[in-house]
């Protein structure tokens, strides 16, 4: 007879072979952002100085900071006139995919520009610097899980600098696995792709930038910018048509279904190209679901997500974006019939086919596809 525990061992087993394999879900642990600009301008008793900091720590899925600063001031001085200028601005932002206990990217951006000048014996200079525009987003990875990274670096090398950095804690120090310095001229377009190993990971983004004017140099102005998305987990890709519908780029909401779990990754489609780009933390046999606003859910079974895994083909007519192609829909066109978007009964809901006017081809859509159900 076998033992309890050896049939408890049986039943755990058999209870990961039916909900496939673990979910592993990433978790962004910390964020933090500084913007920081110093100056110095003026002549004399009239000099202005300061060297200002602005943190932001708080975990959220989303935020932007933005901070500036202009400043000038002239005078006589013997006789002669003089004057000195500064200006400054700093903004970035990030946003994650998916919950900050489970996502699925982090797009993080920033910008920095300034600009300084004199006249006379003024003087002036101007700095984003020490760090200047600098973003960190710290996260875990729990289990072997391959990750996209991509984005743009640009700024003037007479005055500029930054950097993009994809980084593991080694447990002493932290540890470059991606890192812009490698780019030729350390800047410009990267894309890379890899699996990170289970630990401790950060997002490391910073832009810099300083010009002091001189009597060779009287003014100038200097930027840098960054800009970068990382996907976590398999990127997966496939057609999908938006049918009767030429408009412009519509999101596209895609649910990623294995037992229990579900994730819930979005897209923009583009109806003159067709095609879609998810990444899913999940492996093994799943259902994707794809509904767009006025488009009915659709499935699809994938034996393993990945490049090529489904095609889809969303049936349009849901004005409402319920489950079901029927009279409140068809209610939603007629009651906006003939409407363009000044007008008052203008509904972009019933404008199903997205060319500004909601006319007979939006009310056959309706017809066409009435009593049509999702999946
Ligand atoms: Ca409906
Ligand atoms: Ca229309």
């Amino acid at each position: 007879m076998e033992s309890k525990m050896k049939v408890q061992i049986r039943l755990a087993t058999l209870s990961l072979l039916l909900t496939g394999v673990a979910h592993a879900q990433m978790t962004l642990t910390g964020r933090y952002s500084e913007l920081r600009y110093d100056y110095v301008y003026g002549f004399g008793g009239d000099t202005h100085s300061a060297n200002v900091p602005v943190t932001n720590s708080a975990l959220l899925s989303q935020d932007t900071e933005s901070h500036g600063y202009i400043g000038s001031d002239s005078g006589v001085w013997a006789s002669m006139g003089w004057s000195a200028a500064v200006g400054i601005d700093l903004q970035n932002e990030y946003s994650v995919e998916g919950s900050l206990s489970d996502f699925s990217a982090i797009r993080s951006s920033g910008t920095i520009a300034l600009s300084a000048s004199k006249g006379g014996v003024g003087g002036a200079g101007i700095g984003g610097r020490n760090p200047g525009n600098q973003q960190f987003h710290y996260f875990t990875v729990p289990t072997a899980t391959p990750y996209d990274f991509f984005g743009n670096l640009t700024f003037d090398p007479s005055g500029g600098s930054g950097f993009l950095a994809l980084q593991v804690f080694d447990s002493i120090v932290w540890q470059n696995v991606r890192f812009t310095y490698s780019l030729p001229g350390a800047q410009g377009n990267f894309s890379w792709s890899g699996t990170l190993a289970p630990g401790s990971y950060r997002l490391y983004s910073e832009a810099t930038a300083n010009f002091i004017a001189t009597n060779d140099v009287p003014s100038g102005s200097r930027s840098a910018s960054y800009n970068s998305t990382l996907h976590i987990g398999t990127r997966c890709t496939g057609s999908i048509v938006l049918q009767d519908y030429v408009g412009v780029p519509r999101l596209v909401t895609f649910q990623i279904v294995q037992g229990a779990t579900t994730e819930t990754r979005t897209a923009m489609v583009d109806p003159n190209v067709g095609t879609y780009e998810i990444w899913t933390n999940l492996s093994g046999p799943v259902t994707v679901y794809a509904k767009g606003s006025t488009w009915l859910r659709q499935a699809r079974s994938v034996a393993n997500p990945g490049l090529n895994m489904a095609n889809f083909t969303l049936k349009n007519g849901n004005c409402n974006g319920d489950s079901v192609i029927d009279l409140s829909d068809y209610t939603i066109v007629i009651t906006a019939f003939n409407a363009v978007p000044v007008s008052a009964n203008w509904d972009i809901r019933a404008d199903l086919n997205g060319d500004g006017v909601v006319d007979l081809t939006d009310y056959t859509i309706v017809v066409t596809n009435f009593n049509a159900v999702e999946d």
